[in-house]
């Protein structure tokens, strides 16, 4: 700020805003000053703002609601789970140095979770949906010690935090490190364990709350969506890259809690600002409400002496590293240092003692002031909800952990800072129970132990719980809505033109087609899917407020608040959290949902993976289609569009079912497939497809099932070779062609006779195998695997060629009976006509025709065939280029 010219006549302005407030309240002076804001821009003045308000709590003392509760009793339960959260950590690590886990996360954090659990947190049942709570993981231990005194995990359970493996072995529970719903399903509904994907995937949950409500699937309700994270985490760009769409959706149902513990890993967050100075310009400029709880109730009887606004500023004149320091440090060294600046600030706890300006706490570390936050939060209106909570790292950790640099990755405290904490918190353990990290649970009928019981029972039931409790539906056969794909006759047409207008029949099927969520990030037109538009709408909360420019069109833009569509805009972290929220509802809200997110396929795996990582853990059901795939079928968009990787991602995802079909009937039975597994059979995998933009003739579907079983389990044979068969062509989606050319040339040019398979999915194909194998050398089974079925131990050479790295066909290879040679896009792409990309990665059908007369040992063909290809001139291999 600039220097005071006139301070007189900037204190009588103050003091005429002041009398202003008095006479005629907060509202009216909030008018006429937006009023002379909007009156000083016409006349150039160009007054600079707070970028944030001051560093106080948003609600004063005046405007809290009475407490409901009893807070004494629940600053005891807290304490018991803080010791139990703490006890579990350092158990683990005493055992086992090397399990790891935190507790000064969840000791920043108790309080803020406790209130959550004994006021708000409603548990689903059948008078309520129940609300969804996104919580930091590194706080897991607390979450299950909050369990344990629920009576849900036992103390055997606490015993194996971090030992899933031991435990199962031992009929037990492990509890798992963060929160797992794949290691834990019947507790964590949502993994929060990588930073950011949190607080995304909460937004997105929210919204599509309300998407069901305003399609007409779930009754307006109440329900609300909770996050609490870290200060820290705010780094990361997913945490915010959505917060803009949070306020224009005004998602009131949703709630963040940020943990401002100042600290991070390392240190801390703004050790030279203030990050709450920045989260509150931050959420305010994306148009949350932000409340500020900075400042326990010990500290309101300093701010009403304070009537010179002396704390104001100091605080004003502190950084987020001194903040931690004053954490860190004792009553003696705050009142030295933070209150000895000043003779104002000195004087207003000159009659204290050390031991109160000790015990001054932050806002986060108060239950009422925690609950007067939240309290406002839930009935807050047409914003989303910021509380950006103040609060101490590893607080009540002592010299052994509070504020400390290092807190982070503190597991392990000596036996006097056990008793330190046990005094501080006033827990009745004795000198050997602490040293021996003994879990405590009070006696059923203590006064804890009923006030808790009666609080969840206040809330419907215990929270987190999972359910995976749904309605199974009966998808319909592909008959239904890809007969065209089943016999096309030779139609040309693009892979993704087939998946699209399967989608498109799927859609008017009565039963599953309005659980279906088409999903885009602002590339339908790409995909040819401008017809949905009009047919089942794009969904805006708004409906439509103006006249589309294409209004005359048949296919016109059309927005509707019962809209199906998702177009989420550029973004495919956004997009990819919607299709997790879509394809989780089954659990969620108990109402199996069908997403299919469509996206350029460079933009999914190898952009978001780590989402799609989360999605499997989450137990997503769905598809990803992975369009405008292949880094020679997406001729012209060169590098970084052209995607040769993703099926080596999708590979190592568990329960991803991974495709890459050349024929549209091909699509109908791995969709048909899919449908089935995930809405009737209830299976908690999704599929991975992978679709071009080449039109192509499309054959009609081969008779009988064994091209139905093939396609399902990875490969077929798609051409008999004419004759004995010498060689075997394998290849996936658009190469499926060029095999097909080749085998063709093999027999007119060179008289070999070769069969052609379209491997579907090589990831199917070795997961297949590898449990096959396994099963055998552990003795337990000796069926063959589907290649083994199908080969043999027929010592064929064999070709593979595909759009993808070569390592997509050498998963295989183990199983692979004869001399086997891959060829792929190893490299970065280009743009230019697919001819001449699939020449330049040396994949196409003159390439594969080489391989197999070098496989076949035809030397002079062979050596005919390199000239021709100028081989001798190809010294650098494409992946060098
Ligand atoms: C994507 C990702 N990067 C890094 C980590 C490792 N990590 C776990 S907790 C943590 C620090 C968290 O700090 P903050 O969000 O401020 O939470 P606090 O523990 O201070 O409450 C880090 C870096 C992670 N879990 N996820």
């Amino acid at each position: 700020m600039a220097l005071d010219a006139d301070p007189q006549e900037t204190a009588e302005w103050r003091d005429a805003l002041t009398a202003l407030v008095e006479r005629e309240g907060e509202d009216r002076a909030a008018f006429v000053l937006d009023a002379v804001l909007a009156h000083a821009a016409r006349l150039g003045v160009r007054a600079h703002g707070p970028v944030a308000s001051a560093y106080l709590n948003t609600i004063p003392p005046e405007q809290e609601p009475a407490f409901p509760g009893d807070a004494r009793i629940e600053e005891r339960i807290a304490s018991i789970n803080r010791w139990n959260a703490l006890a579990m950590v350092v158990r683990a690590n005493q055992a086992h140095g090397e399990l790891g886990g935190h507790i000064a996360s969840y000791a920043s954090a108790a309080d803020l979770f406790e209130v959550g659990f004994n006021h708000f947190w409603r548990a689903r049942g059948p008078a309520h949906g129940g609300d969804l709570v996104y919580m930091q993981p590194h706080s897991a231990p607390g979450v299950y010690a909050r369990a344990f005194l629920e009576g849900f995990l036992t103390e055997a359970d606490l015993a194996h935090f971090r030992r899933e493996i031991a435990a199962s072995a031992q009929g037990l529970r492990g509890l798992s490190s963060y929160p797992h719903p794949w290691l834990m399903p019947d507790f964590w509904q949502f993994p929060t364990g990588s930073m950011g994907i949190g607080p995304i995937s909460a937004i997105y949950q929210a919204r599509f709350m309300r998407y069901l409500e305003h399609r007409g699937l779930t009754a307006p309700s109440d329900r609300k969506v909770w996050g609490i994270f870290g200060d820290g985490e705010m780094d990361e760009p997913e945490s915010v890259a959505a917060l803009t769409l949070a306020a224009r959706e005004k998602l009131d149902n949703l709630v963040f809690v940020v943990n401002c513990n100042l600290q991070r890993l390392d240190g801390p967050v703004r050790g030279n600002g203030r990050i709450i100075d920045e989260l509150e310009t931050l959420y305010t400029g994306a148009g949350w409400n932000v409340i500020k709880l900075l400042w326990g109730g010990d500290w309101d009887p300093l701010f009403r002496r304070d009537t010179a606004g002396a704390l104001a500023r100091a605080f004003a004149g502190t950084v987020d590293g001194q903040f931690q320091t004053f954490a860190a440090k004792d009553g003696a060294y705050n009142r030295r240092q933070f209150f000895g600046r000043d003779p104002a600030l000195a004087a207003l706890v000159a009659d204290w003692s050390d031991k109160a300006i000790d015990g001054l706490r932050r806002g986060g570390h108060d239950i009422v002031k925690i609950y007067a936050a939240y309290h406002r939060a839930v009935r807050h209106t047409g914003q989303p909800t910021v509380i950006l909570a103040q609060t101490k790292k590893g607080y009540g950790m002592g010299e052994a952990g509070q504020g400390r640099m290092t807190t982070h990755q503190q597991k392990k405290l000596d036996v006097d800072a056990l008793l330190a904490f046990r005094d501080r918190f006033s827990l009745p353990l004795s000198d050997a129970d602490c040293a021996a990290l003994r879990f405590y649970r009070p006696d059923p009928d203590s006064a804890e132990m009923r006030y808790l019981r009666e609080r969840r029972a206040a809330l419907g039931g215990c929270v987190p719980r999972r359910s995976a409790e749904a309605p199974r539906m009966t998808p319909p056969r592909c008959e239904a809505w890809a007969s065209f794909a089943l016999a096309p006759k030779g139609k040309e047409m693009s892979t993704t033109m087939a998946i699209v207008r399967m989608l498109t029949a799927l859609l008017k099927d009565p039963a599953v087609g309005p659980r279906i969520v088409p999903i885009v990030a602002d590339e339908a037109r790409t995909f040819g899917m401008a017809n949905l538009f009009r047919q089942v709408g794009i969904y805006s909360s708004q409906g439509q407020l103006y006249e589309p420019e294409d209004i005359g069109s048949v296919l016109h833009y059309r927005e509707a608040r019962d809209g199906q569509i998702l177009e989420e805009g550029i973004t495919e972290a956004g997009a990819l959290s919607s299709w997790i929220a879509a394809g989780t509802s089954y659990s969620v809200n108990g109402l199996p949902m069908l997403p299919f997110y469509i996206y350029y396929s460079m933009f999914g795996f190898q952009r978001v993976g780590d989402l799609i990582w989360a999605a499997a853990d989450q137990r997503t059901r769905g598809f990803l289609v992975g369009a405008t795939s292949g880094r020679t079928t997406l001729g012209g968009e060169g590098l970084q569009h052209q995607d040769g990787s993703s099926h080596l991602a999708a590979s190592a995802i568990p329960n991803c079912r991974a495709y890459d079909p050349a024929y549209a009937y091909e699509i109908a039975v791995i969709v048909e497939a899919g449908l089935r597994r995930m809405l009737d059979d209830q299976r908690d995998e999704f599929y991975y497809l992978t679709v071009g933009n080449e039109n192509a003739p499309q054959p009609d579907m081969p008779a009988g099932d064994t091209a139905r079983e093939g396609i399902l389990r990875g490969m077929y044979r798609l051409r008999q070779a004419d004759g004995q068969a010498e060689i075997r062509l394998l290849a996936s989606g658009s190469i499926v062609r060029e095999a097909v050319l080749a085998a063709e040339r093999l027999h007119d040019e060179h008289g070999v006779a070769a069969e052609v398979w379209s491997v579907t999915s090589f990831s199917e194909l070795a997961r297949d195998a590898r449990t096959a194998d396994r099963a055998r050398w552990l003795g337990q089974s000796s069926a063959p695997s589907w290649i083994e079925a199908q080969w043999g131990r027929d010592a064929l050479p064999v070709v593979a060629a595909t759009d993808y790295v070569r390592a997509v066909p050498e998963q295989i290879r183990a199983w692979v009976p004869g001399p086997y040679r891959t060829l792929g896009t190893d490299g970065f792409g280009r743009s230019d006509t697919r001819a001449q990309l699939r020449d330049f990665f040396e994949i196409g059908a003159d390439w594969q025709v080489l391989a197999a007369l070098d496989l076949l040992g035809r030397r002079e063909a062979a050596g005919a065939l390199r000239a021709r290809l100028d081989a001798a001139n190809r010294q650098t291999p494409p992946w060098e280029r």
